[in-house]
């Protein structure tokens, strides 16, 4: 079984300890919307939301038979929300299942202060039939966070430049994110330290080299690795940038 298998059965696992340790009284919200998909295929979808920092991993789950509403009850706090459909019925994300996520781009941060939050849909897309680029995050420093790992083209990560699916864990260690056309990607993960899932100078952060992909069935590249460093590395994004901007006049 893969890390990220390994990750989620665990994420499954903290879910249900998580559920049946928070009492009803500590729901302040119930966060829903609507999965949707087209409904072709079987497997049961499964709805996570997760909580973007580290204090609390799975807040909450919710499963569907068919495309359509899901409701989960949490407490006070910031979440995002992810799904997939269990095609082959492992219980957990495989290759050429569909996964979605709420939010445009990146996931969105879903924040609840005692009232109910509605509309938060899930698109399901297959990304995952693409080429897979698989990697290593690693990190020598003392803080800690929930890291997010994103590809993208163009050396510097922005988000109008990211392209395939995130993915995200809350420590160092191995990856697997998918993009679904031909490009040369870099592949970037930061640390975000407080929790708001974006990257803002300070948090840790490191660049993959360059991968050329072509897209063939089946295909996986291997060791897109990361070294996360914090910014006052003399080698991080923001000097890639600025070197790049150079050239770009
Ligand atoms: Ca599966
Ligand atoms: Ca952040």
């Amino acid at each position: 079984m893969r890390t990220g298998s390994r990750i989620l059965v665990l994420a499954v696992a903290m879910a249900l300890l998580l559920v049946s340790a928070v009492g009803g009284d500590a729901f302040a919200a119930k966060l829903s919307g609507n999965i949707i998909h087209d409904g072709s295929g079987n497997g049961m979808y499964y709805v996570y939301v997760l909580h973007p920092s580290l204090q609390l991993n799975v807040v909450g789950t919710d499963v569907l038979t068919t495309p359509g509403r899901w409701e989960v009850s949490v407490p006070n706090g910031e979440y995002f929300v992810v799904a997939y459909r269990d095609v082959n019925r492992n219980f957990i994300p495989s290759r050429g299942e569909p996964i979605g996520y709420y939010g445009t781009t990146l996931p969105c941060r879903v924040i609840v202060t005692g009232a109910d939050v509605g509309n938060l849909d899930v698109e399901m897309i297959t990304p995952n039939t693409g080429a897979e680029l698989q990697g290593r995050v690693s990190y020598g420093g003392s803080q800690s966070g929930r890291i997010w790992v994103v590809p993208h083209f163009t050396p510097t990560l922005t988000l109008p430049n990211v392209r395939g699916t995130p993915w995200t864990m809350t420590d160092p260690g191995d990856f697997q994110v998918f993009v679904i056309c031909d490009g040369t990607y870099y592949v970037t993960a930061y640390m975000d330290l407080n929790g708001d899932m974006l990257y803002e100078p300070g948090e840790p952060i490191g660049t993959s080299d360059p991968v050329n992909v072509r897209v063939t069935p089946g295909v996986t590249y291997f060791n897109v690795d990361i070294a996360l460093q914090t910014n006052s590395s003399p080698v991080d994004s923001r000097t890639w940038g600025e070197i790049k901007s150079l050239y770009d006049r």
